[in-house]
């Protein structure tokens, strides 16, 4: 039970120092350490600078864009705590996607780390919403326009008075085409998957440190690396490039005993082991993202004598519903709902498969999913508050959930999720590329990679330096981490007769 006035950033500041965590440490990064007192002053003084200095009325939608870094959260609570409605964004991100985002998400202002501006003001260009941009500087220096203007602010803010039902956070995601599309969440959600997962799997203590890869703009990351350990008083160390080299630095260093990753990253901290990195500080390794391979997991067990907590969330439903637990996993398994969760097997009829059969995944639980403006969407994967999501499963004879396959043809690779039609575009956007399909294709290391099947114009040569070529044209058009890997030329793509693009075959590998 939530009350009915709840402010996420309040409560993961303001009420964590009213409890007494005050001079404990909650967040690490770019070489500082703040603790509650000082993170719930630096959001204060935000809040004041973007409500009295930048007209931040609640309800505005505010984009962020950064990397992971202390100054990242603190602007992201201080907008919450002014009643914004935020939407994260990847630093990866170039014009034309923050274009869209803002364009959908009717952004009225953008807080940027100054050191990526660029692609930002591009996208800012002729904005019929976007009006506002604020740099602010995300290194440990603090001294860009919103930290100078923030310093001058009181360290009390009397924080808008939302309603737990109000729309707090705004989380995108690419969808299959590579529209973007945004589902909401209100403050309560933000809280509720931490008491929900974050409380019941994992039991965080404020002696917790978190560490972790995924993007604070991908709501695996800001449950993961801010909303779980500031709801309970424990610290989360961030890193703006966290490769594993990097992450395995700061768990040695900070002890860190929660980590927030991917298999693909699993597998090299693991290789790392046995050139003697030394992980025994993490009591629980959360791995989602990608599916988690059974060997990943066994090698886990074997290495570090504890479980690896395989999990499966979303955007649409904020943060992991399905999880492996201590005590309570296996390889190549899922686990079982989070409690207040509820996940079924669905079949084309609607109705739930029996046990062993393979059909949609199906999840209802706490948070919901509620896409925006999506009137479509909302019918076509909400079901009698059931939301159907991209994967299929089987549930066993005991109750638990085991991964099959995507089912909407998005590419999972080393956890990123990325649409092929979005590669394709970028793609066809070169004058050389005449056709093109873009498919995922299994990688030992990534889960899967982009693979692209491209028809070159006539006279042009498919050699390494066109694939390179290409390869730094996507780079340059979307985010990098959407490139293909691999690039097949082909005489021709396989087709219908009717013409469209036969793309199970080229994943087929014909
Ligand atoms: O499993 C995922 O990909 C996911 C997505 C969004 C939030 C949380 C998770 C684990």
């Amino acid at each position: 039970a939530y009350p009915d006035w709840l402010n996420a950033g309040v409560e993961l500041t303001d009420a964590m120092v009213a409890r007494g965590f005050g001079d404990h440490t909650a967040l690490i990064g770019n070489g500082r350490m703040r603790t509650y007192k000082e993170l719930t002053d630096w959001t204060n003084r935000i809040a004041h600078a973007l409500v009295e200095d930048y007209g931040v009325k609640p309800g505005n939608r505010v984009l962020i864009r950064s990397a992971n870094n202390p100054a990242m959260v603190a602007c992201w609570l201080a907008a919450t705590k002014a009643g914004a409605v935020v939407v994260n964004t990847m630093p990866m991100l170039r014009a034309g996607e923050l274009a869209k985002i803002i364009d959908k998400a009717e952004i009225s202002h953008a807080l940027c780390d100054t050191r990526l501006m660029d692609e930002l003001a591009n996208a800012a260009k002729g904005s019929r919403f976007l009006k506002t941009v604020v740099g602010f500087d995300g290194t440990a220096n603090h001294d860009a326009e919103l930290d100078r203007i923030a310093l001058s602010k009181p360290v009390k803010f009397q924080a808008v008075p939302t309603g737990r039902d109000d729309v707090a956070l705004l989380g995108f995601t690419s969808g299959t085409t590579g529209e973007p599309k945004a589902t909401m969440h209100f403050h309560r959600d933000i809280l509720i998957i931490a008491d929900a997962y974050a409380k019941e799997v994992l039991d965080v203590q404020p002696e917790d440190v978190f560490v972790g890869s995924p993007p604070l703009a991908f709501t695996f990351g800001l449950g993961g690396l801010a909303v779980f350990p500031l709801r309970f008083g424990a610290s989360a160390a961030l890193l703006e490039n966290a490769s594993p080299p990097n992450m395995i630095e700061i768990i040695q260093k900070y002890r860190a005993t929660v980590c927030f990753t991917a298999p693909t990253a699993y597998r090299v901290m693991l290789r790392a082991m046995e050139e003697g990195a030394d992980l025994s500080s993490l009591r629980a390794a959360v791995s989602a993202g990608e599916t988690l391979p059974g060997p990943v997991y066994e090698e886990w067990v074997a290495k570090t004598g504890k479980p690896m907590l395989d999990g499966i969330g979303s955007t649409e439903m904020l943060h992991i519903f399905l999880t492996n637990r201590f005590g309570d996993s296996f390889p190549a398994c899922t686990g079982r709902p989070v409690t207040g969760y509820q996940a079924m097997i669905m079949g084309p009829d609607g109705q739930e498969m029996p046990r062993g059969e393979m059909g949609r995944l199906a999840v209802k639980g706490p948070v919901g999913c509620r896409y925006m403006a999506a009137a479509d969407k909302q019918r076509a994967y909400v079901h009698n508050g059931w939301n159907l999501t991209g994967d299929s499963f089987w549930q066993d004879e005991a109750g638990y959930f085991h991964f099959a396959a995507r089912t909407d043809g998005i590419i999972v690779s080393a956890g990123y999720n990325i649409a092929g039609p979005e590669v394709e575009a970028a793609l066809l956007s070169h004058p050389d590329v005449a056709e093109c399909a873009v498919v995922g294709a299994p990688d030992a290391e990534r889960g899967q990679i982009v693979e692209a099947h491209v028809v070159l114009a006539p006279g042009v040569n498919g050699d390494g330096a066109t694939v390179k070529m290409l390869q730094d044209h996507v780079k340059a058009v979307i985010a990098p981490f959407k490139y293909p890997r691999s690039v097949v030329f082909r005489d021709a793509l396989p087709k219908t007769e009717s013409g469209k693009i036969q793309r199970f075959r080229l994943r087929d590998g014909q």
